[in-house]
């Protein structure tokens, strides 16, 4: 790209120079651009291209120039799959599992998933906000500019509402794109026991609406699993988020294959998670629907999982794969992005930028949000992170390291790391 054909605006508020540019644009790898410079005029990216094909009147019209001291920027990181708000640890089953007791037998005997609806429904909107934040911090600490939050940990109508009352109140309290989930079918809650066909009539005509109506999440969510829902009680969650105007999403295949991968690219979800148990069938379902296929590392890693998902099988579908944190207290305490995208290296095989690629412009088309984001391209949202690494592939290559140097959001810098050694 040497630059773009768009009107140069009257006043350009920024100009980003000495700088290598990872557009995650085009054919070539990461889109990259070395020695480029980046122009932002309104919070969109105004110009981005070679710094010798710089229009002369960006330069004149730039009312602050910022030295990108030879690092490289990339878009801004989009995590399009947490769970984080909630209240409680599960340190607790942490060292179960660590004695040989399975995630599931834990879920069959009332833990899991309910310990945290226990604690989430005890918890009030500051309480709950206020966990939930320490986490979102560490999020935005490695130059996340997007996160989906789920609820799931409330599973009835106060609590559901107060998760995403807090999710959408992150969103207006720090620099960040939240978008909400619904994800009431999570898990049975107690007083449904037994009785999972009337919980999720409950989710359908009670819940359902009331989020949508509310304005509280974009998107459904449910967890489609043997120790989850079924595929017919899945399908019913579906046609209400429809009927209701709300995009869907769905956990599937991530410990048994129940084909709700391809119940969900059906109803043209935003994205399929996890995937682990993803069949040959399943892929070619999900191929050509434009779905997003979410891979979740810390999930895999965390629960010792063997099976991995059919990696090999996505790429040679074209699927776009995304990867996420799974940002949750029971298989994915994890609040680093930047270690996910290891991850998806080391655990799932995919190259650096391929999970590059998974944290911003697939995990921004997994939330549908790819008309904004995700890329360096004029006419963007200027979301992105300036690295203090030498070459792209840094970014998956450091095990804990975080070469954020600054964040800028909307065209603004909105958090700046560097130490005087650099
Ligand atoms: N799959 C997961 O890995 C999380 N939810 C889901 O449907 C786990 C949530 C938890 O264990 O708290
Ligand atoms: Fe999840």
């Amino acid at each position: 790209m040497t630059g773009s054909a768009e009107p140069v605006p009257d006043v350009i508020d920024a100009l980003w120079v000495n700088v290598h540019l990872g557009t995650m644009t085009g054919t070539t790898p990461y889109g990259a651009i070395e020695d480029g410079a980046l122009a932002i005029a309104d919070g969109k990216i105004a110009w981005v291209g070679k710094r010798e094909a710089l229009p002369p009147e960006i330069e004149s019209r730039s009312t602050k120039t910022w030295d990108g001291e030879g690092g490289w920027i990339t878009p801004g990181l989009v995590d399009c799959h947490t769970h984080l708000v909630y209240a409680g640890s599960r340190a607790r089953e942490f060292e179960l599992r660590l004695q040989g007791v399975t995630y599931e037998e834990i879920s069959r005997q009332g833990g899991g998933i309910r310990s945290t609806v226990f604690a989430t429904r005890q918890a009030n909107e500051a309480g709950l906000f206020r966990q939930s934040a320490h986490r979102l911090l560490s999020l935005l600490d490695e130059g996340v500019t997007a996160v989906e939050i789920k609820s799931g940990y409330g599973l009835d109508r106060d609590t559901e509402l107060r998760m995403l009352r807090v999710a959408r109140r992150l969103g207006e309290m720090f620099p960040v794109t939240v978008e909400a989930t619904f994800l009431g079918a999570h898990a049975l809650p107690p007083e449904f026991e037994g009785r999972s066909d009337a919980y999720i009539d409950f989710v359908c005509t009670d819940l359902v609406p009331e989020v949508a109506a509310q304005g509280l999440a974009g998107a459904v969510d449910a967890f489609c699993e043997t120790i989850g829902f079924t595929l017919e009680q899945t399908e019913r969650v579906f046609q209400a988020a429809q009927h209701h105007g709300l995009r869907i999403k769905l956990h599937a295949e991530q410990l048994s294959d129940q084909g709700g991968a391809a119940l969900a690219a059906r109803y043209g979800a935003l994205s399929v998670d996890h995937l682990e148990f993803l069949s040959d069938a399943g892929v070619e379902a999900i191929a050509d629907s434009g779905t997003v296929a979410v891979l979740l590392p810390g999930a895999f890693y965390f629960l010792r999982e063997t099976r991995l998902p059919p990696v090999q099988s996505l790429r040679d579908a074209d699927v776009p794969m995304a990867v996420a944190t799974d940002c949750n207290p029971g298989t994915s305490p994890a609040t680093s992005l930047l270690l996910m995208v290891n991850m998806a290296c080391t655990l799932f095989g995919l190259t650096p930028e391929e999970a590059l690629a998974g944290v911003t412009r697939n995990g921004a088309k997994a939330l549908g949000l790819h008309g904004r984001m995700g890329t360096l391209e004029p006419g963007k949202d200027a979301d992105f992170v300036v690295w203090g690494i030498s070459e792209p592939a840094e970014l998956a290559y450091a095990l804990g390291a975080n070469p954020c140097r600054h964040v800028v959001r909307h065209g603004s810098v909105v958090k700046s790391r560097k130490f005087a050694l650099e």
